[in-house]
């Protein structure tokens, strides 16, 4: 089953993997497993896009088939119930990126665990970043990014965020597929992952130990 849907994925069988990814949410598969088929099934389409096997339209398909499944295994929601938001969080992707499915759904995760979002769009400049910082004053920076040829607004935000003093008492997150590149180097950011499960784990436990440290004070 689970290479079956990979293959649909890859192949842009939209209804017919939306169908087979519903049974196996009615199975009970677990949403972990179900990210990581999807995942793959997007990589297998990304890697054909590159050699030239299929073009922007298929991308936007095979966007469309993530987004679907994502919503019907619910694989933001949590049980979790909070009366105040836990801590705040700014997100966008960066500048000259439009690709937002990743952000969306760190974004309803992050706000399902009772974490208020900021949430900035895509295509965002360095300028817009640091003025919503800020204004805002989040405990957490999120930015994601899945082209390559980003990354140098990246340095720059990071540069930027570090001499106008803007790091301090908060964290500086990087998700999205560009995190998988080995030479990304970038001091001021203090977590990257292109995981969705472990970034939202990483923002609940900082917000948790800072919201201790504060009832310690
Ligand atoms: C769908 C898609 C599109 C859609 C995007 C629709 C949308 N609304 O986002 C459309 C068709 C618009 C598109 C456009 C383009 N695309 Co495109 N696209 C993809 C594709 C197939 C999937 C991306 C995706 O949504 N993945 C699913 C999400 C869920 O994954 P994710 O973004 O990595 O996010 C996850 C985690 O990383 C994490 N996360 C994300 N953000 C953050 C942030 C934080 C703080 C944290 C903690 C975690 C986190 O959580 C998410 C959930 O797990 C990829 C191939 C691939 N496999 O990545 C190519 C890909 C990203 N695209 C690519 C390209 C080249 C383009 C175009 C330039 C094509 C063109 N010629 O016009 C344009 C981009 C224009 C621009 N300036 O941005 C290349 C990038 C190459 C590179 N090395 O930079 C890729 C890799 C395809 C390829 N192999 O060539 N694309």
């Amino acid at each position: 089953m689970k290479e079956k849907l990979i293959e649909l994925i890859a192949n842009l069988k939209l209804d017919e993997a939306e169908a087979l990814a519903d049974n196996l949410i009615a199975q009970g598969i677990e949403a972990q497993d179900l990210y990581d088929i999807v995942m793959e099934g997007l990589n297998e389409i990304g890697r054909k896009y590159e050699n030239g096997e299929c073009y922007i339209a298929d991308l936007i398909v095979s966007g469309m088939i993530a987004k679907n499944i994502f919503a019907a295994a619910n694989l933001h929601q949590s049980d979790k119930n909070r009366s105040m938001p836990l801590g705040k969080v700014l997100f966008g992707t960066i500048y000259d990126d439009i690709h937002d499915i990743g952000k969306d759904l760190m974004i309803d995760a992050l706000e399902n665990r009772g974490i208020e979002v900021i949430d900035l769009g895509v295509d965002v400049k360095v300028d817009k970043f640091v003025a919503a910082v800020k204004q805002h004053q989040p405990d957490i920076i999120a930015v994601s990014c899945v082209m390559t040829s980003s990354i140098p607004y990246l340095q720059a935000l990071g540069s930027a965020l570090e001499n106008e003093k803007l790091l301090e008492n908060r964290r500086f997150l990087l998700g999205g597929a560009v995190v998988n590149h080995d030479y990304i180097k970038i001091p001021q950011i203090d977590f990257m992952t292109n995981n969705f499960y472990e970034g939202i784990r990483y923002c609940e436990v900082f917000l948790d130990e800072k919201r201790e440290r504060k009832l310690n004070e």
